[in-house]
């Protein structure tokens, strides 16, 4: 019988990439909305692995029998002294549009060349079992910041943020090309060899 794994996040952008990810695992994901858990605990963690511990934590004593994954991500942008990093989604308030966002990012990058512009997004998803036994993992991918955003796809900081191998920004990739190498694709693959070693 498969499993239910239930993802502590109420962003959709990231359910739709850990279906994707986690597809051929035998889990079922279900969102919080799905299973009727409403939950919007403060990220008051330090870290990236602390807060998505406590999204995790907030949902794990209202599932029964179920894997229960909460992601915590950002972008780490070295010439800021890593800003946004964990205040990411909060970055210039929850509620302002990633055009807003992105374009005040490109503006503070004024004049800075591109050996400076280096930037990371980063993701630690945290893991509660059944058994109440807990872990976390990380991953990240490397790039740096463009001059202009550019691309439809994926979500968030995605436009502005361009990756050398491929030139081209996070937001022009296919789906499949993004989750092969993004920072939640890194995540989550080490969570599912994770969680294979346990099963
Ligand atoms: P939940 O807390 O409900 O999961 P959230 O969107 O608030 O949703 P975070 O606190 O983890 O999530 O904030 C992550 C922010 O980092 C997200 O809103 C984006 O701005 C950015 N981010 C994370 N992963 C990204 C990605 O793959 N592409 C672009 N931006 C990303």
């Amino acid at each position: 019988m498969s499993k239910t794994v239930v993802f502590a996040t109420g962003n959709q952008n990231k359910v739709r990439e850990v279906r994707q990810i986690l597809d051929g695992l035998d889990v079922e994901v279900r969102t919080m909305k799905e299973m009727g858990i409403a939950s919007e605990p403060e990220e008051t963690g330090e870290t990236f692995e602390e807060n998505a511990m406590i999204k995790a934590a907030a949902i794990a004593d209202a599932v029964q029998d179920a894997i229960v994954l909460a992601d915590d991500s950002g972008l780490e942008i070295d010439y800021l002294n890593g800003e946004p990093g964990i205040y990411s989604a909060r970055y210039l308030g929850e509620d302002t549009s990633y055009e807003v966002k992105n374009a005040k990012l490109i503006e503070r990058l004024e004049g800075v060349p591109k050996e400076e512009r280096t930037a990371r997004f980063v993701c630690a998803i945290a893991c509660i079992l059944p058994d109440g036994s807990r872990f976390t993992t990380r991953g990240t991918i490397e790039g740096y910041i463009g001059w202009e955003p550019a691309g439809e796809n994926g979500f968030g900081y995605d436009p502005i943020f361009y990756v050398d191998e491929y030139g081209c920004s996070t937001a022009q990739m296919t789906p499949e090309q993004k989750n092969a190498i993004s920072h939640r694709g890194n995540a989550l693959r080490a969570l599912r060899l994770e969680l294979e070693k346990r099963w």
